[in-house]
């Protein structure tokens, strides 16, 4: 049965746009920040999109058929059980409500619930009224901490703030020296410690100079650790108090920096991750190298956490604020 017999579409009810997740930073042309992300999503997109439009080439209207053979797509694009079965209940009371004629029809609702999902969890970005704003970099080996510490230094350096790095990752000594590489490429000043340092103590340095030289934004990269590890965790508490002691409301973000090639994995570990770190958003590095950036959906209704930033490459340049807008229409275009 078609859902265009249950009910007559009435434009009153389809919902307006909301507000996308990234407002209040200087943002560089909407359009260039669009075409990145949807050369990022390439993949996600090829799979997905062909995908979806198989589904409905199959049928003219729109019924319950559709429907289920359209959820083992948004499973395959890495959604997760409880996103996917949201969505579709979703679909399936607007579709009983307001009728879905065709595909194109279809397409326009799925983007709206699928945007909604992304927007329910956006926070506006606010910053510090005194400098600096410390933002803390935490996350399990190889997500791409220190990468993106040195990408934010560039993109922060390009808005005109101003920036200073803290190598708290003192576990290894070519951490730091990574970390100094991209200091060095964006032209900005880091404090650091020796291998085997503590790293409260060079966050403390770090701190007080932010605050010495009135630096703007100071970003702190810290080692890899596993939410199991409990000596490493309590070194991250201890870092959050030493940051707090010196620089009120400090650290004022804590970015859980996750890989999206890692799909479910890393968000089981997210989510333990999350509770014991105090985060407050997911940057999702490697969104350029995975068909399942669905994952990025899946993060909002499990971790209740708004990605903040997405790594879309392995080069400075390669990040860019997320924008649940650009995200969704990347995905369906
Ligand atoms: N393709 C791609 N590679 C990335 C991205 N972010 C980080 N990487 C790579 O991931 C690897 C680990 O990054 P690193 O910053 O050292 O991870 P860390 O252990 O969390 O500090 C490096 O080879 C990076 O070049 C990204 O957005 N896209
Ligand atoms: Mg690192």
């Amino acid at each position: 049965m078609a859902f265009s017999l249950f009910g007559k579409r009435d434009k009153s009810d389809q919902q307006p746009d909301q507000p996308t997740a990234v407002a209040s930073e200087p943002q560089e042309p909407k359009r260039g920040l669009f075409d990145r992300m949807k050369q990022a999503v390439t993949r996600t997109r090829e799979s997905f999109s062909e995908s979806i439009s198989s589904v409905i080439a199959l049928t003219r209207e729109v019924d319950e058929t559709t429907l289920v053979n359209l959820e083992p797509l948004l499973l395959a694009a890495d959604l997760g059980a409880p996103t996917t079965a949201l969505v579709m209940e979703n679909l399936r009371r607007r579709a009983l409500r307001v009728g879905i004629q065709g595909g194109d029809d279809l397409k326009r609702l799925l983007r709206a619930e699928l945007k909604q999902v992304l927007d329910s969890v956006a926070r506006p970005i606010t910053h510090p009224a005194t400098p600096p704003e410390v933002i803390m970099m935490v996350g399990v080996n190889g997500t791409g901490k220190t990468t993106t510490t040195g990408k934010l230094a560039a993109y922060f350096t390009a808005q005109g703030r101003t920036v200073l790095l803290c190598a708290a990752d003192t576990f290894r000594a070519a951490a730091i020296e990574q970390l100094e590489v991209w200091a060095q490429r964006s032209d900005v000043q880091i404090i650091k410690t020796k291998q085997g340092g503590d790293p409260s103590a060079a966050l403390y340095d770090a701190c007080a100079a932010a605050k010495a030289r009135n630096t703007q934004v100071l970003i702190v990269d810290t080692a890899g650790r596993l939410h199991t590890k409990t000596d490493l965790m309590k070194e991250l508490d201890k870092m959050r108090r030493t940051a707090e002691k010196l620089v009120p409301g400090a650290p004022h973000q804590t970015l859980l920096v996750m890989d999206a090639t890692t799909g479910q994995n890393g968000l089981t570990q997210a989510r333990l991750f999350t509770e014991a770190a105090h985060v407050t958003g997911i940057v999702l590095t490697k969104l350029d190298g995975t068909a399942k950036g669905g994952i990025v959906l899946a993060i909002a209704t499990e971790l209740k956490l708004p990605v903040v930033y997405a790594g879309i490459g392995e080069k400075l340049e390669d990040i860019i604020p997320f924008d649940s807008g650009s995200f969704i229409d990347s995905l369906l275009d």
